[in-house]
């Protein structure tokens, strides 16, 4: 279970080289994705451990999304999925790269009652990453579509590099930036998907999720991998600090462990 891979079609890999993420239908089998839902409802019941809640019933941040980062180091069940072969040797294919590792995971979910989008952004300027190429991996645990904080994709956004990082709660429009001219909104891709299924998408790639217009929260397990070989560039982030990186090291060892 979850050691077997999911083949992708060659299709399924240039698509995602050239726009910059891909929907894979079907990731999960119907006994695992119940299992998965399990053990994300219980993580997220805990209070304490080793993972990190960024978010707090009440604040702003909370509307746009309830997030809790590397669940994996709390619940052995997540940490199954987490550095699973299946989906991490689906990133390598999609990359190309000669090994994945991971950076690290998060649940997302999309909390009903005054439900706020997740504005246009790009992953990789909150990252803190000299090279591009690390990429997510999102797992929906519901079904998704534009009424409960499905995602939306810009397709050959990835190409755009240098901009500023966008906050979640209070978003400058990523598409004025300067560098970000000749990104068109219109060319978005909506990813509607069933439970179980994912999509791959690059650092870059431009990508927004519609609010939660429903009485029950929009489930998620997202999954960051990045390149073997990708290098700290120093900056502060949660899964970094304390951990005495210095600049220009490698981010490796067992925090951050090679899956593919
Ligand atoms: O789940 C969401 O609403 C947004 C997810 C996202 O931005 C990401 O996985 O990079």
């Amino acid at each position: 279970m979850l050691d077997d891979n999911k083949p992708l079609t060659n299709e399924q890999i240039q698509y995602y080289r050239e726009n910059g993420f891909v929907q894979i239908d079907d990731m999960l089998k119907p006994d695992e994705l119940e299992e998965l839902r399990q053990y994300l409802d219980e993580t997220m019941r805990q209070e304490g451990g080793r993972s990190v809640q960024t978010s707090q019933k009440g604040n702003a941040y909370y509307k746009v999304l309830n997030q809790r980062v590397n669940t994996w180091r709390d619940h052995g069940g997540i940490a199954r999925f987490v550095l699973s072969r299946r989906f991490a040797q689906a990133a390598k294919d999609l990359t190309g790269s000669s090994g994945i590792r991971l950076f690290h995971d998060h649940a997302l979910l999309k909390m009903p009652h005054d439900s706020k989008p997740t504005p246009w952004h790009q992953d990789w300027p909150y990252w803190p990453m000299n090279e591009t190429g690390a990429l997510s991996i999102w797992i929906a645990l519901d079904d998704v579509d534009e009424n409960n904080g499905c995602m939306m994709f810009v397709p050959k956004s990835q190409k755009i590099k240098n901009l500023k990082s966008v906050d979640l709660v209070e978003p400058h429009d990523i598409f004025s930036d300067g560098g970000a001219a000749r990104v068109d909104r219109n060319t978005a891709v909506v990813a509607r998907m069933k439970a179980g299924s994912c999509t791959f998408h690059d650092g870059l790639t431009f990508h927004y999720a519609h609010a939660n217009r429903t009485d029950r929260p929009r489930r998620a397990l997202a999954i960051i991998y990045m390149p073997d070989g990708t290098t700290f560039s120093g900056a502060r982030h949660i899964c970094t600090e304390g951990l005495g990186l210095e600049a220009g090291g490698r981010l490796q060892g067992g925090l951050f462990p090679r899956l593919a």
